[in-house]
């Protein structure tokens, strides 16, 4: 049987620190992801349940995006995924009981951890303007609900429809035609608080916004360099490929502000050696950077690499430089200029250290750079990236085996619904496609991202809001800012499988459609259906879930938007016509599409590049290896059809006296807004959150002691000049090995730090890992 829910929120006064560990997974790892699992679900559903993540024809874990490898062992083990799953298959409810005895206002005052242990949506719940509670309603009124708030809209350009990046490919699909169907690309995703950067700078420079290398690659690499992440507790699984790139020759090197435990020491629990010896020694290198340091760190790389071309030559691969890039000139000329002082500054190495790692670099046969999210929350993270690139492209590191750059994506179809266009920036190609298969045309302005759909919210511009997934009151910055901007809108509806934060900070009317998870058996049209989704290198497959659902009330996602499409665009005589709508609305045959997701896979076909055969192949469980300009044949849809080097001016975060630069990152017990527990293993912190690790040596400047409690007060300078401050309060004071200057705290507890405006430059990535704060002693008895 599983575990009653929490009662209270977490008390932080339960608080406990010791040393971080020096390893990652382990005997530990398993025991804590069992315990995880009975809780929510007993004994017998979670052997059922974990023996069937990532298997043929089981599931995709709703954990991360990292591949699955070709022989997959008999339980894929992941700690953080059985966690993942353990959250969506809980045998805990929320259902109109539970609404019923719980005022909107009481939840509203509980904390992220408490609402998403309750459980399970089980029915789809209104909230009427000026109710104090939920109440049940019918699907059919929920939707009709919605329809009629569309088509009450001035324009459709009010309405703001965001993405999480657990929809599979065939809801994102149908999502995004019935989005611009209406008349609108506002289609702001999780993408734009994540790998949005990266998106942005390979676009660019290399003319695909993915990554280019496959897991072979991984394995075959002579050099990794693994910057801005913490796979140990993030992506699990790509440890077991660093260790078989390991075993294979290559060299590691992490770059890091913290020393992170996956990347020192791995014990893999597929193995005997990983069990009993002690597992592998990962990282030859930790490199402990500066936050924000990175784009000097591959500055200096490339500077060396052209200093010591000059002197001896042999380093640069001339013959891919020639035939395959541009602008190689214009980057020398910078290298040439940027100063070794300034670099030492920006990252907080020596010349010395600089360059021993880059002479890594310089004797590699084949270099791959991972990155996460240290890299994509910075101001300068495009301009990071790009230089990212430049090192590679010296080496004629793309587009060989072994080499390349790899993006490592979060959410498990993160990059999938990106492909099925989720965009609010949609190529034309794909428009014009989109136009042809179903009989309209679709708008072609660009629409809202994450931070511009906030500010349409707060500003009065937009009053309708649609969540397929994702927790945007909890996920997004600047909190309060985001909370009246949702408040002020005339409608809310959340597309959800577990209570959370965005169901509570509602508009004037709210609706929850709870919908099925990727575990859960989706029988439609009488038989069981099943989706695709895209790892983090663009290969495909499907996905079919097995446990019974949650309650006999939930809807599929795709259910959900075929019957709205039905209801907005089959319908709109009998409607009055749709005043949002100036253009004959797109045509399908919803109902068929929603009884057989294979007739949305042959649309995809013919709508999106590289799905030849896609349904066929599917049903067929066959991996769908998506093209790769770069990585297959060195073709490059840039501007001039080569790879582009850029000249990037150096940018660093400066720290004025007396503050910290401040990093928000994830524990090991979360997934995101979702908590699954109160422990942050590998970094020593137990039974509590509200932390901030401060380098020991500051703690002492900063006149605060070790485990005093404190505010975090952000201080933002906005466009007029005028200091802005934002306050988090009560955090305990952990010493941690984290560069002086910087400090680091758990997201989403920290988010109201982060000012809507402060965005990375281009890609416009909220700088969630770039905050400048100050340590407030709080008032005695405070
Ligand atoms: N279990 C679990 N798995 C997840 C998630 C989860 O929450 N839980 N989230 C998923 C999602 S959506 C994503 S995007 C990924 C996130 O995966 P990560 O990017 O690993 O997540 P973060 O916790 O944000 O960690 C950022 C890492 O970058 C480092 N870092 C911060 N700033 C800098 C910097 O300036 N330079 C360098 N070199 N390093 C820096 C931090 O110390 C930390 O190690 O994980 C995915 N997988
Ligand atoms: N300060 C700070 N802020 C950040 C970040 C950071 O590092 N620091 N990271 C950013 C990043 S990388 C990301 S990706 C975003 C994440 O932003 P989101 O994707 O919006 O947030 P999640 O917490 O992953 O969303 C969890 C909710 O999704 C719903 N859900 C789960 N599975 C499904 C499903 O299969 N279908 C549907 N319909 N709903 C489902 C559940 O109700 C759950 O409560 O946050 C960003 N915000
Ligand atoms: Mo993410």
């Amino acid at each position: 049987m599983a575990t009653k829910p929490p009662a209270s929120d977490i008390d932080e006064s339960l608080l406990r620190v010791s040393a971080p560990k020096t390893h990652a997974v382990g005997i530990p790892a398993v025991m804590h992801a069992l315990r995880i699992s009975y809780e929510q679900m007993g004994v017998a559903r979670s052997i059922q349940t974990l023996t069937q993540v990532n298997q043929k024809d089981g599931f995709d874990c709703p954990g991360c995006a990292w591949p699955e490898e070709d022989r997959r062992h008999l339980a894929e083990f992941c700690e953080n995924g059985a966690k993942a799953v353990a959250e969506e298959a809980t045998l805990r409810r929320v259902g109109p009981e539970f609404f019923a005895a719980h005022p909107v206002a009481e939840l509203a005052g509980h904390d992220d951890w408490w609402l998403g242990q309750q459980g399970r949506l089980t029915h789809p719940m209104v909230l009427d303007e000026g109710a104090t509670h939920y109440r049940p309603i019918s699907w059919d009124d929920a939707l009709a609900m919605v329809a009629a708030e569309l088509r009450g809209l001035e324009t459709p350009d009010q309405a703001v429809f965001y993405t999480s990046g657990r929809t599979s490919n065939e809801a994102a699909f149908l999502y995004q035609l019935l989005v611009r169907g209406l008349g609108t690309n506002n289609l702001p995703d999780c993408s734009n608080m994540c790998h949005e950067s990266s998106g942005s700078a390979l676009t660019e420079t290399l003319g695909i916004g993915k990554g280019t290398v496959s897991i072979g690659d991984i394995h075959a690499a002579d050099l990794l360099i693994v910057a801005g992440q913490n796979p140990g507790t993030n992506h699990p699984r790509m440890l077991s490929a660093l260790e078989k790139a390991k075993a294979n020759g290559a060299t590691i090197i992490a770059v890091n502000p913290l020393p992170e435990a996956g990347l020192v020491r791995f014990e893999n629990p597929q193995t005997v050696k990983g069990m009993i010896l002690g597992g592998t020694k990962l990282a030859d290198r930790f490199v402990q950077i500066r936050l924000g340091g990175d784009q000097a760190l591959f500055q200096a790389i490339g500077k060396h690499l052209l200093e010591r071309e000059d002197a001896a030559g042999g380093v640069l691969d001339h013959d891919f430089i020639a035939a395959h890039t541009s602008g190689f000139d214009a980057y020398r000329a910078e290298m040439a200029a940027v100063a070794w002082p300034e670099l030492e500054t920006a990252t907080g190495l020596t010349e010395a250290e600089l360059r021993e790692i880059a002479e890594k670099v310089a004797v590699s046969k084949a270099t791959i750079v991972c990155w996460a999210m240290g890299l994509t929350q910075h101001k300068h993270s495009v301009a990071t990236l790009r230089d990212v690139v430049n090192v590679l492209l010296l080496r004629g590191d793309i587009g060989r085996p072994g080499a390349g750059v790899c993006p490592v994506r979060g959410h498990s179809n993160v990059q999938g619904d990106r492909t099925m266009g989720i965009y609010e920036k949609p190529s034309e190609a794909f428009l014009a496609a989109l136009d042809d298969e179903f009989a309209f045309t679709a708008p072609r302005a660009h629409g809202f991202d994450t931070v511009a759909a906030i500010r349409a919210m707060r500003d009065g511009d937009a009053t309708f809001f649609m969540g397929m997934g994702g927790n945007f009151v909890s996920a997004t910055p600047d909190t309060e800012v985001v909370e009246a901007a949702l408040r002020r809108t005339s409608l809310t509806v959340q597309v959800s499988t577990k209570l959370n934060r965005s169901h509570v900070v509602t508009g004037r009317r709210a609706l929850i459609l709870p919908t099925l998870g990727r575990t859960d058996r989706d029988e439609r049209g009488g038989r069981d259906q099943r989706v695709s989704v895209e790892d983090s290198m663009g290969a495909v497959h499907s996905s079919r879930g097995r446990l019974a659902p949650p309650s006999g009330d939930l809807l599929s996602e795709v259910a959900i938007v075929a019957r709205l499409c039905a209801l907005l665009f089959d319908d709109v005589d009998a409607a009055g016509a749709a005043s949002t709508r100036s253009v004959p609305p797109p045509r399908a045959e919803w109902a068929a599409l929603e009884a057989d997701y294979a007739l949305i896979r042959r649309h995809i076909e013919r709508v999106v590049p590289g799905f030849d055969d896609f349904d066929k192949r599917i049903e067929r469980g066959r991996t769908i290896f998506l093209p790769n300009g770069p990585r297959d044949e060195r073709r490059f849809a840039t501007v001039d059809g080569r790879a582009r080097f850029t000249a990037n001016a150096l940018e660093y975060p400066v720290i004025p006296p007396g503050r910290l630069l401040l990093q928000t990152l994830r524990s090991h017990d979360q997934y995101n807004t979702t908590i699954y527990g109160k422990d942050d293993r590998y970094r020593g912190i137990h039974g509590g959150r509200r932390v901030v690790m401060v380098n020991p040596d500051d703690i002492e400047a900063l006149g605060v002691a070790d485990g005093e409690i404190v505010d975090l007060v952000s201080e933002w300078t906005g466009p007029d000049g005028i200091v802005q401050h934002r306050r988090a309060a009560a955090f305990r004071v952990v010493p941690y090995p984290t560069p002086r200057g910087n400090a680091a705290a758990y997201y989403p507890e920290t988010n109201v730090l982060v000012p809507l405006d402060s965005v990375a430059d281009v890609s416009g990535t909220p700088t969630s890992k770039s905050v400048i704060v100050r340590l407030e002693r709080r008032a005695a008895g405070a």
